[in-house]
């Protein structure tokens, strides 16, 4: 049976939670509870601070874990990392006071950086030949330069909001993450058809995220020129309608084409069209 990490409390426990409900696996709140059978999927699920998931992981008290790319970087454990799960994204940048002029990565020479990610920050200026004073601090990174603990900081960032309000601008974004699901290096062969079992389901329901269905009628005469406009996923299905002349196209469209698509199915003709949710998409 696998066993699996997720976030106890915090950003991801709840989209963790939510993906494993859409993949059938039911799982108990974690709020009373370290480790807890789930129903739906033979699986133990084990609830722990992100920052102890890939070690978990690397030792195979966990099989798999569900956690940011940022805590796999920073933690430098052995795990594989098995897909990415499109939720829990943000970036680490770096930010100086808004008062500072910012030539460039020179700027950091000489300076204090604060961060709760020293390794991912030590391995970039390593990278680009810069010599700065970084110091470790668990939470509240933020408000360091206005306390004089640093000159800048090294901290993840999503809108910007947390930044702004700390007189603090962005002027170097150093490493994009999302939640993944990573794997123990050495599970079972058992072990390993449960996890393809599971990124099957994984994989059909993030698909399907940026997809809708839709539904139209269409004048059949313009059937042609209506399957070069739809991208479908092979074709899309064509039924008769009981109007003659007409027929009912059903295709899977690409959220971010889909209004572009919807305009010239409009243009040739195209009425009374459904955009439906698509909650799974099994190829
Ligand atoms: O208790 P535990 O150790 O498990 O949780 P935690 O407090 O260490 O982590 P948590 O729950 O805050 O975040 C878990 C994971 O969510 C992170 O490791 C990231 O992978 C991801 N994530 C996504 C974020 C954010 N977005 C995010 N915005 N983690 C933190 N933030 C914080 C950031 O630290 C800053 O304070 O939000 C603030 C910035 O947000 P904006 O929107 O103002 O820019
Ligand atoms: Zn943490």
């Amino acid at each position: 049976m696998l066993k699996i990490a997720i976030q106890a409390k915090g950003r991801l426990n709840e989209q963790s939670i939510e993906l494993l409900a859409n993949a059938g696996i039911t799982v108990a709140d974690s709020k009373r509870k370290l480790i807890s059978q789930a129903d739906g999927f033979p699986m133990e699920v084990l609830y722990l601070r992100d920052d102890d998931i890939p070690q978990a992981v690397a030792m195979g008290v966990a099989d798999l874990g569900i956690v940011g790319q940022n805590e796999v970087a920073e933690k430098e454990q052995p795990v594989r990392e098995v897909m990415g799960l499109g939720f829990g994204e943000c970036r680490i940048s770096l930010a100086i006071p808004k008062s500072d002029e910012y030539p460039s990565l020179e700027y950091f020479n000489g300076k204090r950086v604060a961060t709760s990610y020293p390794v991912i920050l030590k391995r970039f200026f390593n990278d680009k030949g810069i010599s700065a004073d970084i110091h470790r601090i668990e939470g509240s990174v933020e408000i360091a330069p206005s306390i004089g603990m640093a000159d800048a900081i090294f901290d993840i960032v999503s809108s910007g909001a947390t930044l702004r309000s700390n007189g603090l601008v962005e002027v170097e974004k150093v490493f994009e993450s999302q939640a993944v699901l990573i794997a123990n290096e050495h599970l079972s062969e058992e072990k390993l058809s449960e996890l393809a079992r599971l990124t099957f389901r994984f994989k059909s329901i993030i698909e399907s995220q940026d997809m809708k269905y839709v539904l139209m009628n269409l004048p059949k005469a313009q059937l042609e020129r209506a399957i070069e406009i739809l991208p479908g996923m092979r074709s899309p299905t064509v039924l008769p309608l009981a109007q003659e002349g007409w027929c009912s196209i059903h295709a899977v469209i690409a959220k971010e084409r889909l209004w572009d698509t919807v305009h010239q199915l409009k243009s040739i003709g195209a009425e009374g069209i459904l955009v439906l949710a698509l909650e799974n998409m099994i190829r």
